[in-house]
């Protein structure tokens, strides 16, 4: 039986560090208002979606730095952020957002929630646990710092994947006759940006059975200090790159995982200087990219897709139960960094 969801991505333009934050608002809901006209049943917007990507900057004043943040929990009732959840709400529209989080304890984490429209209430909220980037900026003056181990903790949240309430008709619930996988409320999983490079979120998002992954994301079009100059390129040749490492992480780990993924960026010259790709898409479980952004402006990206596709992955190549083979695989948690083999005599 089809298990369809009407999905979108809400790529943004640049928001800058001068742009209030009425006018973002203002922006991500005429998005949400695009992709209701589409019939969009879940929309997801880029990382920090309601701030610029404050992290490029030394921020000195920890009143400034402050701005930036929410508290996780307040989002649907913070005056900065409320206009959005209250129009999800109404339009009957599920979102996942990205905010720089300010917990009650004073820490600091790049975080993500997912709100239900039917329950009207944040259902999961995800950390960012691979953080790029240096506590400290380069000594280059003119590098695009990454400052993100000076700001964010590591996430401790884990990949906790989630059943999302109202979005396909017919699902399985507790106690159902109909039992097995594939059956229930959609499985989700939030990723953010640079952990969507990462093998092992995606993997222990597919152990969970993951058929949808959602992933917002700010990644610098022209970034040398951070990646490396080996290889010397012109900035238009390094963003043609990162898009397609963007895409090539996106559509490899849907298909090893047998699911789809959603992807939002923000994109442009934000703060008038710092270029971000865009290239926000959707992909299916098979690899294939379903739907993409055509430019780098506030624009919806749009998929019907059905999950029942996730399940030939599921139940044939990437069988888990039957091909996994967990007593080789020790060293990924046993290990973090590159031990080499020896030098040979
Ligand atoms: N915001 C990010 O996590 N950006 C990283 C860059 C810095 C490499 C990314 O993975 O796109």
């Amino acid at each position: 039986m089809p298990r369809t969801i009407k999905i979108a991505a809400a790529q943004m333009g640049p928001v800058h560090i001068t742009s209030p934050r009425t006018e973002v608002i203002t922006r991500m809901l005429s998005l949400l208002h695009s992709a209701s006209s589409l019939g969009a049943q879940l929309v997801l917007f880029p990382e920090t979606a309601f701030t610029t990507f404050f992290p490029r900057h030394l921020i000195a004043s920890q009143a400034s730095l402050d701005s930036y943040f929410e508290h996780g929990d307040n989002l649907p009732s913070s005056p900065n952020t409320k206009p959005l959840f209250d129009a999800a709400k109404e339009l009957g529209i599920d979102i996942s957002v990205g905010f720089a989080e300010r917990t009650e304890e004073g820490e600091g984490y790049n975080a993500s929630v997912y709100f239900s429209a039917e329950k009207g209430a944040v259902i999961a909220k995800y950390r960012k646990v691979h953080l790029p980037g240096s506590k400290e900026p380069f000594e280059n003056p003119d590098a695009v710092n990454q400052l993100e181990k000076r700001y964010f903790q590591p996430g401790n949240l884990g990949f906790k994947a989630f059943r999302t309430p109202g979005l396909v008709a017919g699902a399985a619930k507790k106690g159902s006759e109909e039992l097995g996988a594939g059956k229930g409320d959609p499985i989700m999983g939030m990723m953010i940006c640079n952990d969507r490079r990462w093998a092992e979120g995606w993997r222990i998002y597919g152990m969970q059975g993951v058929e949808v992954v959602l992933c917002g994301y700010n990644t610098a079009g022209f970034a040398p200090d951070l990646w490396g100059t080996r290889k010397v390129m012109t900035p238009e040749e390094a963003e043609v790159d990162a898009v397609f490492h963007h895409k090539l992480v996106m559509q490899s780990n849907s298909y090893m995982n047998s699911c789809f993924s959603v992807s939002a960026a923000k994109a442009g010259l934000e703060d008038g200087k710092y270029d971000l790709i865009g290239g926000s898409c959707i992909t299916s479980p098979e690899g294939h990219v379903l739907a993409e952004a055509k430019g780098k402006g506030d624009e919806i990206v749009f998929a019907e897709i059905d999950l029942e596709d996730c399940r030939q992955g599921k139940e044939k190549t990437f069988d888990f139960e039957r091909h996994r083979r967990i007593d080789q695989y020790g060293l990924i948690t046993e290990q973090t960094g590159v031990v080499e083999p020896e030098l040979l005599p």
